[in-house]
């Protein structure tokens, strides 16, 4: 309905830095919806399209697929989710991915959550993960720390100078890390 208030939160970390982990924990605390970017896209993956083959070609070689399709895909699930909370979770990505989601969804996020975790923990939980994913092997690992630092760490800026950047520390225990995404949810309904 027009004047309903819709909360997104953006929440960014390079690979393995528990932004899943973590969007499970404030989904059960503080009602959210997940929506994670890399999940939508691998369950578009499975389809034996010519569409699947090059999302799951592009995930495995740790490369990002078009933003009108990631956008498409989130506000899809933001329609379908009813509900109007929504945590998403590994976007934007770069540049492109955000100003695609601005031109086509015009809401604004309330912040970017960042999971600041250094490069050989990141790599340890990934190589520990064993769930199976294609990639999640050392040479797609490694484009995928690329990708982060000469993609996305520009968006982080971005917020940055904006004031809207909430930062953690993410090299620390799964409940540490919580208690200080916690605090900044906390201060949403304020
Ligand atoms: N773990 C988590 N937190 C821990 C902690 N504090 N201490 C110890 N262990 C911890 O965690 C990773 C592992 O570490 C797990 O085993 C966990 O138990 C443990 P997880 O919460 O899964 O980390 P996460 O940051 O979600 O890692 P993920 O691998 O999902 O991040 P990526 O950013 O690499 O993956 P994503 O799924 O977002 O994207 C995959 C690909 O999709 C991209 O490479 C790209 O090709 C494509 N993509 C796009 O093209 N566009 C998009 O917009 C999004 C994705
Ligand atoms: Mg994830």
């Amino acid at each position: 309905p027009p004047g309903k208030k819709i909360t997104i939160v953006f929440v960014i970390g390079g690979p393995g830095s528990g932004k899943g982990t973590q969007c499970a924990k404030i989904v059960k605390q503080f009602g959210f919806t997940h929506l994670s970017a890399g999940d939508l896209l691998r369950e578009e993956a499975k389809y034996d399209t010519e569409q699947g083959t090059m999302i799951k070609n592009l995930m495995n070689e740790g490369k990002l697929v078009s933003s009108d399709l990631i956008v498409k895909l989130l506000f899809k699930a933001m329609r379908e989710s009813g509900n109007d909370k929504f945590l998403v979770d590994g976007f934007p990505r770069n540049e492109e991915n955000r100003h695609a989601y601005e031109n086509i969804i015009h809401i604004e996020p309330e912040f970017l959550l960042f999971i600041d975790c250094s490069k050989e923990e990141m790599e340890r939980r990934i190589l520990n993960r064993n769930q199976g994913r294609d990639d999640d092997n050392i040479d797609t690992i490694r484009r995928r720390f690329d990708v982060f630092q000469q993609q996305t760490l520009p968006v982080i800026q971005y917020y940055e100078k904006r004031g809207e950047l909430r930062k953690v520390d993410g090299n620390r225990q799964v409940d540490e890390v919580f208690e200080d995404v916690k605090a900044i949810f906390a201060q949403l309904n304020n």
